[in-house]
């Protein structure tokens, strides 16, 4: 079993559900959430001009690689209808993978410790609370 810390964000459609339905669809899929921090709303950094986004964090145990976990949340995320488009655009759903365990990995598509995390005010606020 490995310990995963998430990190969600939505600022399209029903927010609030978007990160509801998220949990439901990781809890069945293998990565059992432990703990949620507070939903916060943030400004949205970076990208173009786009609305209020709905921010977490998640702590989870899983037996996924970081790659099949990686696949699931892309499955996650079109089901909830992302669409990629816009870098740093405005998304249904968006789950970042931040931690994993104490690992580091390191492949062009997928980074651990997520690369900007200690930047970002708006998943460093609800990380520190479940860490
Ligand atoms: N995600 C981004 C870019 N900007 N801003 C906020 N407030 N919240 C996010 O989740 C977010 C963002 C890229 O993933
Ligand atoms: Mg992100
Ligand atoms: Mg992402």
């Amino acid at each position: 079993m490995s310990i995963v810390c998430l990190g969600l964000g939505s600022n399209l459609g029903d927010r609030a559900k978007n990160i509801q339905d998220s949990l439901g669809l990781l809890n069945k899929s293998g990565v059992k959430v432990l703990k949620v921090s507070t939903i916060i709303e943030t400004d949205p950094v970076g990208g173009p001009p786009q609305g209020f986004f709905l921010n977490a964090a998640v702590k989870a145990e899983t037996d996924l690689s970081p790659r099949e976990l990686l696949k699931v949340i892309h499955q996650i995320e079109a089901l909830l209808g992302r669409v990629r488009g816009i870098k740093d655009g405005p998304r249904t759903i968006d789950i970042d993978i931040l931690t994993y365990d104490d690992i580091r990995f390191n492949e062009p598509d997928l980074v651990i410790p997520h690369p900007r995390m200690n930047e970002r005010d708006f998943v460093m606020r609800p990380l520190k609370e479940i860490f």
